[in-house]
């Protein structure tokens, strides 16, 4: 069985998304968190080392960071077809957006809406949103997805950014399109459902 701590409209969400495009059997369990405006607490039964979502407990394992947790469903549920398999030529252009999300693509945008977005040694190291937006821009122009003619976790990732903060994905119909293809999926619907508590 599969639990997920979960925080309505938080990168849970996304998770929330993600479990639904599986088919999976999880339990998901609703916690309070900080947040960005000050609202909320850190909740002592969510079993994130900083108390934060997402947070997947399988079996006896405890897994964090959304692309992690992307990576590690995706592998358990191979028959969904949602993320190329060890062997498969697209793997490793699989890993490297889950990776490059988690490792460029936030940060990025976290340095953007903190008006960091022009620091020097920042941009030596991650470069900035004009190359981030270069290179969804490249994928995408070979769509419709980013690897091509499949879906996966890693455009799972991309549009709940997207659907969050618009902005800091590039402008256009292209990638318009693209955020309107990936949110018309059925699961996005059945997980928004289960977002809050009832
Ligand atoms: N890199 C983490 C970030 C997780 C994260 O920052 N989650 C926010 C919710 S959107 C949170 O739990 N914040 C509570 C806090 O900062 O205490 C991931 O992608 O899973």
């Amino acid at each position: 069985m599969l639990r997920l701590h979960h925080a309505p409209r938080s990168r849970s969400s996304r998770i929330l998304w993600l479990l639904e495009e599986l088919g999976a059997d999880y339990q998901v369990v609703y916690t309070d968190i900080e947040r960005q405006d000050g609202s909320g607490a850190e909740d002592d039964a969510n079993p994130h080392p900083d108390k934060k979502v997402p947070a997947l407990v399988h079996q006896d394992a405890l897994i964090t960071e959304s692309a992690a947790i992307v990576l590690y469903l995706t592998d358990l549920y191979p028959d969904a077809d949602l993320g190329p398999r060890p062997g498969d030529p697209r793997r490793g252009e699989y890993l490297a957006w889950l990776f490059y999300y988690s490792g460029v693509i936030e940060p990025v945008v976290t340095f953007e809406s903190a008006g960091l977005g022009e620091n020097p040694a920042l941009v030596r190291t991650f470069r900035g949103k004009a190359e981030m937006e270069r290179r969804l821009l490249d994928a995408l122009r070979h769509g419709p997805y980013l690897l091509g003619d499949k879906f996966t976790g890693a455009d799972l990732l991309v549009a709940s950014l997207g659907a969050w903060a618009r902005q800091m994905l590039p402008t256009g119909t292209l990638v318009d399109d693209y955020l309107a293809r990936c949110n018309s999926r059925p699961a996005v619907k059945t997980a928004f459902a289960k977002d809050s508590p009832s």
